[in-house]
């Protein structure tokens, strides 16, 4: 379906789930606003944006009157509803099913593990650093493994499953977390970036 009202996207600028609706909306060729959210001055868990989100999250889409929180989700509703070719959220059962598997990997093992690691590096909570890096490579090898087989991690074409699993581990040396063993994934993390309408998410100083 072509776009017809305003989209507008409330985000983090280093939110890694915001970044992953964000590119979304950029690898579909939509417009959308970007809405800055203030984190650090708690703008988000004020009742303007609770109304938009009760768990006082980024990212949170608006599309028109229509809104939706959690980044997994936002992905799921921009594919049904603007990718005419469903490319991104394939109609056969397997494929989309497999799709689904990777969507409950970014929310589980990824959030975990890599993302919570940058957590503490770069926004300093008190999270359990060591076991943080621990998850992150028992997911890593796991892709690695998956990624040595093939250009994407359901098929040869990208999917929803690659933009949710994206951002998290290209950014996970900000969180300490070196992607130094893993060529696959690197490759892979090229590829994504190599698609037309990529866009990055800014890079924190935390590197190592
Ligand atoms: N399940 C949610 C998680 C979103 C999330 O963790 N957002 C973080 C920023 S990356 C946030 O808003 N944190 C502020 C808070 O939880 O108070 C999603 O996928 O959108």
């Amino acid at each position: 379906m072509a776009q017809t009202a305003t989209i507008r996207l409330h985000r983090f600028p280093l939110s890694g789930h915001s970044h992953r609706a964000e590119l979304m909306l950029s690898l579909l060729g939509l417009r959308a606003e970007l809405v800055d959210v203030d984190l650090a001055h708690g703008e988000h868990k004020q009742p303007r944006f609770l109304e938009k989100n009760g768990f006082g999250q980024v990212p949170v889409l608006d599309d028109g009157a229509f809104t939706l929180s959690d980044s997994n989700a936002i992905l799921v509703y921009l594919a049904e509803r603007y990718d005419e070719q469903e490319r991104y959220w394939p109609r056969d059962p397997a494929r989309r099913a497999q799709v689904q598997r990777w969507l409950s990997v970014a929310a589980g093992q990824l959030a975990a593990g890599p993302a919570a690691a940058r957590l503490v590096r770069v926004f300093k909570v008190p999270l359990d650093h060591a076991l943080a890096v621990r998850k992150a490579h028992d997911l890593f090898l796991v892709l690695e493994n998956e990624l040595a087989a093939r250009h994407f991690l359901v098929g040869e074409t990208p999917t929803l499953a690659d933009v949710a699993l994206y951002t998290y581990t290209a950014h996970a040396p900000e969180g300490g977390v070196s992607l130094a063993a893993y060529p696959a994934i690197r490759n892979w993390l090229t590829r994504i970036e190599a698609l037309p309408g990529f866009v990055p998410m800014a890079r924190s100083a935390e590197e190592s």
